[in-house]
């Protein structure tokens, strides 16, 4: 953190989305944050659906999650979480080192782009698209998709308790996120990533964090 007094972030978010993230990162940095529950599930004319032209103008997909830090807007889960993890160093969230770095990046991009594609996937086609576009066989390939993905992830790690530099760091965030996800989404998840999900999901701030999920919920 800059010597600075750092500004209120808000962070626009629907909680049981890609937003609990950076939610959780928020969580864990300790910055000063105000949520604000941003609806997916409303139209435009709602003042706080993701499709009302205001928030249209924070983010033109019209998805969740943006954060806005002053002037400056930020969109993509990935970006928003980088960017917090910069904003408070003394949290630990991001290495310094270039090695740790290069894993960091190269773990996040891994769930980015490889991970979490099938559960998005599966997603679109059973809800997402306009109806016309919905394929029921894309289930099946987003499973053999999921299922080599996973292995995939198997060749990436160890059995250590965190992914990288045995501490806590956002792509444990990542990680546990994507598998809670995907067990939502009723994908075959091996049991030493439902207990690592277990793991980080019981540390304080992902707690304040699934708090504010079950308030925006209600
Ligand atoms: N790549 C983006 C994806 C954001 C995204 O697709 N968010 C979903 C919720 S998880 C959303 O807002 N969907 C609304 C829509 O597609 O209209 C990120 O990681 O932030």
């Amino acid at each position: 953190m800059t010597d600075s007094k750092p500004n209120l972030l808000k962070l626009y978010g629907f909680v049981q989305s890609r937003s609990f993230r950076a939610l959780w990162a928020l969580e864990e940095s300790g910055l000063p944050f105000e949520h604000i529950n941003t609806t997916l599930r409303a139209g435009g004319d709602a003042e706080n659906s993701a499709k009302h032209p205001n928030y249209l103008a924070l983010n033109y997909q019209g998805k969740v999650p943006t954060l806005v830090d002053g002037e400056k807007v930020i969109t993509e889960s990935l970006a928003i979480v980088n960017y917090i993890a910069r904003l408070a160093p003394e949290a630990g969230l991001m290495p310094s080192a270039i090695d740790d770095l290069a894993r960091y990046d190269e773990l996040a991009s891994f769930v980015i782009t490889e991970l979490e594609q099938p559960l998005w996937n599966k997603g679109k086609h059973l809800f997402a698209l306009p109806e016309e576009q919905r394929l029921p066989a894309m289930f099946d390939v987003a499973s053999f998709e999921w299922d080599k993905a996973v292995r995939s992830l198997d060749a990436l790690l160890d059995d250590s308790e965190y992914a990288i530099c045995n501490r806590f760091t956002a792509i444990d965030i990542f990680l546990a996120h994507t598998f809670n996800w995907a067990q939502a989404f009723k994908f075959d998840v091996p049991d030493k990533y439902l207990a690592l999900r277990d793991r980080h999901y019981a540390r304080p701030a992902a707690q304040k964090a699934a708090a504010t999920a079950a308030n925006d919920a209600s």
